[in-house]
């Protein structure tokens, strides 16, 4: 038994792998083993012999199983320790080949429009991504179940009673969510800023969209506002059309056509110009050579008083239009999706 024990022991420290590991059990302990074959004999032993044999045989026993386990115990880190060895990724290579990474087409996008709106006069204001109900909806006059709150599927959180992002007056901070739009930015510059006022907001927005070609849950866009004496609809008019040929080039216009923001009275969609078939009519513009950019109109006056501006001194106009969808027509891209699967081949292009 003492000769089973010690080949058994040697057996076990040379298998080189789990597989390996897992035959030596088998002629180990199996029922055809050496000591499977003495267990058996067992019973005819006499009383005395059986006991001595029996107490070597679960002493042989529990000494493989021991070492058993640690061999399959080293055998599983070593095996582990090549996996981790063979996946690993060295992410210092990207700085040292020619294909250095560079900003995203969307921050591209992003920053140009600043630069176009800063050159008009436009300061940048920013605004938190979690928002609260106040800011997002009730400022912007939609109360609560105000029926144009279904045009933003929004996205809820959960986090308690009240938040830090503070509730405005008059609105209640336990309804917290992701902003739909950068319109409550509107209302965090005018609570603070007096007029006059001149701001363009851009950042990220949430909604509960399916993501298709022309749509992202997580997109972006950028808001303008200005509240000023004697502002009105022919400056929104100008404002928008300045900024369309400085950012796409004077081959490009801008129209207006009426529509509905609770927030703006009166309200407008703006076009743009194709920018793919310059206005002659392509598949992109639905044969009608002009393509939406967003929307905009004239400052409530309850949204000017929601913010304690006196609507019959200054008066203003807001838009707010996609980015991801302005740099898709820019640059000819035929699906939004491509901007975000970080396929590096696709946005080494831009
Ligand atoms: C708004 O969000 C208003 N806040 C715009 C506004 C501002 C009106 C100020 C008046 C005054 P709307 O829901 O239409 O409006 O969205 C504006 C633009 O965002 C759209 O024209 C489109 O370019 C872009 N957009 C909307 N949903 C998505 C989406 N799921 N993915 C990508 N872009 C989107």
């Amino acid at each position: 038994m003492g000769d089973a024990r010690a080949r058994g022991l040697v057996a076990v420290s040379a298998a080189a792998s789990a597989d390996e590991l897992a035959e030596v059990e088998t002629t180990l302990f199996g029922r055809k083993s050496v000591l499977g074959q003495i267990k058996q004999t067992l019973g005819s032993l006499d009383h005395e012999h059986r006991a001595t044999v029996g107490r070597a045989l679960n002493e042989a026993q529990l000494a493989l199983r021991e070492a058993h386990a640690a061999a399959a115990d080293d055998l599983a880190t070593a095996a582990r320790r090549e996996q981790l060895r063979s996946e690993q990724l060295d992410l210092t290579e990207s700085l040292a080949g020619p294909g250095r990474g560079h900003l995203h087409l969307v921050t591209q996008t992003t920053e140009r429009l600043e630069d176009v709106f800063v050159g008009m006069g436009f300061t940048v204001s920013e605004g938190p991504q979690a928002e609260t109900d106040w800011y997002n909806f009730e400022a912007l006059n939609l109360p609560a179940a105000h029926p144009a709150r279904s045009m933003w599927d929004t996205l809820y959180l959960d986090l308690g009673e009240r938040t830090e992002l503070g509730d405005g007056e008059g609105g209640e901070a336990s309804n917290v969510l992701l902003r739909t739009h950068t319109s409550p930015v509107q209302i965090r510059v005018m609570e603070v800023q007096p007029p006059p006022i001149y701001t363009i907001c851009p950042g990220r927005v949430f909604r509960r969209d399916t993501a298709d070609a022309s749509h992202m849950p997580v997109f972006h866009q950028i808001e303008g506002l200005v509240v000023d004496r004697g502002i009105s609809f022919t400056d929104l008019a100008g404002t928008l059309e300045e900024f369309t040929s400085a950012y796409f080039g004077k081959a490009i216009s801008s129209r207006l056509r009426p529509s509905y923001f609770p927030f703006t009275e009166p309200s407008a969609e703006f076009d743009i110009t194709c920018v793919l078939c310059e206005g002659s009519g392509c598949q992109t513009c639905g044969r009608t050579g002009w393509i939406e950019l967003g929307g905009c109109g004239m400052v409530h006056p309850n949204v000017l008083s929601n913010c304690g501006i006196d609507f019959e001194e200054w008066t203003g106009f807001a838009f707010g239009f996609g980015i991801d969808r302005l740099a898709l027509m820019r640059h000819g891209i035929d699906d939004l999706r491509d901007m975000y699967t970080n396929d590096t081949r696709f946005l080494a292009q831009f």
